[in-house]
């Protein structure tokens, strides 16, 4: 009966929180990077009762403190499509496609997450998923092996099979089968540190790529990271190494802001860990690999399609004169270019509105809620202080920041040069399911906030 089923946001809440405390155990550095991003926060907001007051009044206040994105890789076509089934069940749903190839990452990838925004409200929890692709693998006969060794591994447990194919056919999971659907699932992200390939093959696939071997060498897709999101990170960036963190060189994305646009990220350093290979005699070898790290994020305003083309522009721009290099020496001057030349991005909310450079979300303000017919004119309303309107928060992933992420945590003679091959068909196809495009869906958003005002107060606006 649908009463008796546990809602998807309740599920992906669990969820979130049983992950959370699993790496947690399996990476102390997390619950340290925590720790210093709640404090960050709380004194963010003692200090800024304007970003509180923002905060509260669109409902997400709460949603701070709980938040965060995790990411995985996959290595087959049947585990993308497997986990886009699972993931529906705690209603996140694919949106987005990112090519990385162009960065010298072989792997395309989407981001699973929530959608609506009484969903986001409840919890944003996303996971940026990425998809080896073994077709950009120069050596043949290695590409063959690995293809062969992903193919056979089973990364689901047969519980969490069972139990995806109940909700789907049942239409949900009550609440016995939900705590066990997040235990079962749980499994599937845990580090194992028994590999399932020998030395000499694990030396061959990290000679091919870091990711590759980091993909193919286990018996299932470790989480490598969790991020929780902090409202200031450029003092997180600053306090890390005081709790004994080394963080990556330079923050990624656009600089410093009044008007925090897309996403800043900064991450530390993977950790290198004991790992065992099996050789052929049956016996264990010790090595270690490095893939899991920490990460932060602070999140800003989700940009128009006009607006995301000035941000790569000048991000472009800025890396034109200055390339961050890995080991810091030139952060410094990195972020004086990326300032000057983000100077050209208007920094106040109502300049980004009217150059429709961001989306808003519209509501009522008190005195709109309780005057009636006024006017036809959605700009009349907001001058006349009747319509407030409330940036809408970026809710995907940046490719450039992705990679200089991956990067970060492939060290620095991992680069390489692959030919851009973005391939959405091939990805889609993979996945068994299209992804939804972020703009559409942004623009949706904007759209329907000025749609309620209307309702609600009888401005008669024309929204596009
Ligand atoms: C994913 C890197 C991308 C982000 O925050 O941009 C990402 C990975 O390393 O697997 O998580
Ligand atoms: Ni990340």
């Amino acid at each position: 009966m649908a009463n008796d089923f546990v809602a998807c946001d309740t599920i992906r809440s669990d969820f979130s929180a049983a992950m959370s405390a699993m790496y947690r155990m399996e990476v102390p550095a997390y619950g340290i990077l925590m720790k210093l991003v709640a404090s960050v926060n709380e004194e963010a907001l003692s200090t800024d009762p304007q970003m509180r007051e923002r905060l509260s009044a669109t409902g997400s206040l709460d949603r701070i403190s709980q938040e965060r994105h995790g990411a995985i890789r996959l290595g087959t076509p049947e585990e993308l499509s497997t986990m886009r089934r699972v993931f529906a069940v705690m209603g996140m749903h694919p949106v987005g496609y990112y090519d990385l190839s162009t960065a010298g990452v072989p792997v395309h990838s989407t981001a699973f997450r929530p959608v609506s925004d009484a969903s986001l409200k409840i919890n944003p929890f996303r996971v940026f998923t990425s998809l080896l692709r073994l077709d950009l693998i120069k050596d043949e006969a290695l590409r063959e092996e690995a293809a062969e060794v992903v193919s056979k591994r089973k990364i689901f447990s047969v519980g969490a099979l069972e139990l995806v194919e109940k909700a789907e056919r049942e239409g949900g999971l009550d609440s016995r089968d939900a705590r066990r659907f997040v235990q079962e699932v749980l499994q599937t992200f845990r580090w194992h540190d028994k590999a399932i390939v020998n030395a000499e093959m694990y030396e061959r696939l990290h000679e091919a790529h870091r990711l590759v071997a980091d993909v193919v060498s286990f018996k299932g897709p470790h989480i490598n990271h969790l991020t929780p999101r902090t409202l200031d990170i450029d003092s997180v960036q600053q306090r890390m190494p005081e709790e004994g963190i080394a963080p990556k060189a330079v923050v990624e994305g656009p600089p410093t802001r009044q008007c925090p646009i897309l996403l800043r990220q900064t991450s530390f350093k993977a950790l290198e860990e004991a790992v065992s290979f099996r050789e052929a005699d049956g016996r264990w070898w010790s090595g270690s690999h490095t893939a899991r790290f920490g990460e932060i994020e602070q999140r800003g305003i989700a940009l128009t399609p006009k607006g995301r083309a000035l941000y790569d522009r000048l991000l472009n721009e800025t890396r034109e004169h200055c390339r961050p290099a890995a080991d810091g020496s030139n952060a410094t001057e990195y972020e004086a270019a990326l300032a000057e030349v983000f100077k050209a991005f208007p920094d106040d909310w109502n300049s980004i509105r009217e150059q429709g450079l961001g989306y808003f979300s519209y509501s009522l303000t008190e005195e709109g809620k309780s005057s009636t017919g006024i006017g036809t004119d959605l700009e009349a309303a907001v001058d006349a202080g009747l319509v407030r309107f409330d940036p809408i928060v970026y809710e995907d992933f940046l490719p450039v920041s992705a990679a200089g992420i991956f990067q970060s945590n492939l060290g620095d003679d991992a680069t390489q040069e692959f030919v851009a091959s973005p391939n959405q068909k091939m990805f889609e196809r993979d996945l068994g399911a299209p992804v939804l495009d972020e703009f559409a869906h942004y623009a949706g958003m904007m759209k329907a906030s000025i749609d309620r005002c209307v309702r609600n107060s009888g401005i008669g606006v024309a929204a596009e």
